[in-house]
């Protein structure tokens, strides 16, 4: 327990803050972290560069951390650390973030009273972004907004763990290049570790600037969900964050288009593939319809409505394409693994 080994004040903390190509928002990052309302001399932070070919490590060095660079993903720069850290706390920022003054106060306190093994906060939409960074924030924030007290997984860019939890769940899993949060989130409720949610600590991230660049990011998220899901298969229930309404969408968007494929080969079923069409297609548009009218309730603009509708179905188109890319590739490597293994002479 945190209490018992400093009492009432407050731990040290690391910051671990992945970096690659970062310049453009890893000042404000560090420099909020920094501002934290936080005892002087309890933070310290480590940027874990991903070997960045912009100012990133020039700008991070300004400030009192230590900078590594480590070749591989997030997950592989954390873990290279992870070991050597000698505060009771570790704090999981991105560096496309910045926290509010409290939050890692607020989030220790949230710890300590909750006797969890970590914490997560509220994501908010960093304001300087474009007008489809924020729109992809809103409805971030909505889900967030409706999570439980207790969660399976947070993100890491809004978590504190205890650093002795981390070490015995052995860090992350770095066949992961995205996933690795919820990953981690699943090994440690399979320990029986817990993790809180308190809405008070915000977090403010740098989301995706344009349309183009959510489905680029989302697409690599439907990708390596076939290795999360490989490893972890409950993640296709879903969970608080990215609850079953959501996991199911490619599997119905996908319904639809072999219906639709289907509704061409076999004219004479075209009755039978079109109920299954109708079905789907009136499943989907529900549940878009539904989450847009949450959104533009809470922030109020008639604009975020459309926006919303199409977030979400990019998104579904995104990951349908990346879990068939995904699952095309896991298939080729294990028939060439299974190939070399029935060639082998032995
Ligand atoms: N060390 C290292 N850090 C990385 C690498 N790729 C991304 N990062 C950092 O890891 C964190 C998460 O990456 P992001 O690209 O922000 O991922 P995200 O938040 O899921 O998606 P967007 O912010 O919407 O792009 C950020 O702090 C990145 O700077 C990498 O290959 N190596
Ligand atoms: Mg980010």
């Amino acid at each position: 327990m945190i209490g018992d080994s400093v009492g009432n004040a407050w731990p040290r903390v690391t910051f671990l803050i992945p970096t690659l190509n970062s310049a453009e928002t890893i000042d404000e990052c560090l420099k909020s972290i920094f501002e934290s309302e936080y005892p002087p001399g309890k933070i310290e932070a480590w940027v874990l560069d991903g070997f960045s070919d912009d100012d990133t490590v020039t700008l991070a060095a300004k400030f009192p951390t230590r900078i590594a660079q480590i070749k591989g993903n997030p997950a592989s720069a954390y873990n290279a650390v992870i070991g050597s850290i000698d505060t009771p706390i570790v704090a999981l920022v991105d560096s496309d973030a910045r926290v509010s003054r409290t939050w890692l106060k607020t989030l220790v306190s949230t710890l300590k009273s909750s006797r969890a093994d970590a914490a997560g906060s509220q994501i908010r939409s960093w304001s300087r972004g474009s007008r489809w960074s924020r729109a992809i924030g809103a409805e971030l924030e909505v889900r967030y907004g409706g999570l439980p007290r207790k969660l399976e997984r947070i993100a890491t860019t809004c978590m504190i763990i205890k650093t002795q939890t981390l070490n015995e769940v052995g860090g992350f899993d770095t066949t992961l290049s995205t996933g690795y949060d919820a990953a981690l989130g699943y090994e440690l409720n399979r320990l029986g570790k817990t993790i809180v949610f308190n809405p008070e600590a915000e977090v403010f991230h740098l989301h995706r600037a344009s349309l183009q660049g959510y489905v680029r990011q989302q697409y690599r998220y439907g990708q390596d969900s076939v290795l999360l899901v490989r490893r972890w298969p409950k993640a296709l229930a879903g969970d608080a964050v990215t609850p079953i309404w959501m996991t199911v969408q490619p599997l119905c968007l996908f319904s639809v288009g072999v219906a639709t494929f289907l509704m061409v080969l076999f004219p004479q079923l075209s009755g039978l593939f079109a109920i299954a069409i109708a079905l789907g297609t009136l499943t989907l548009g529900l549940t878009w319809l539904g989450l847009a009218v949450k959104v533009t309730l809470k922030s109020r603009g008639a604009s975020t409505f459309l926006m919303t509708i199409a977030i979400q179905l990019v998104r579904a188109e995104a990951w349908t394409m990346g879990i068939l890319r995904g699952a095309a590739g896991v298939a080729a490597s294990s028939l060439s693994s299974h190939g070399n293994l029935s060639n082998d002479p032995k």
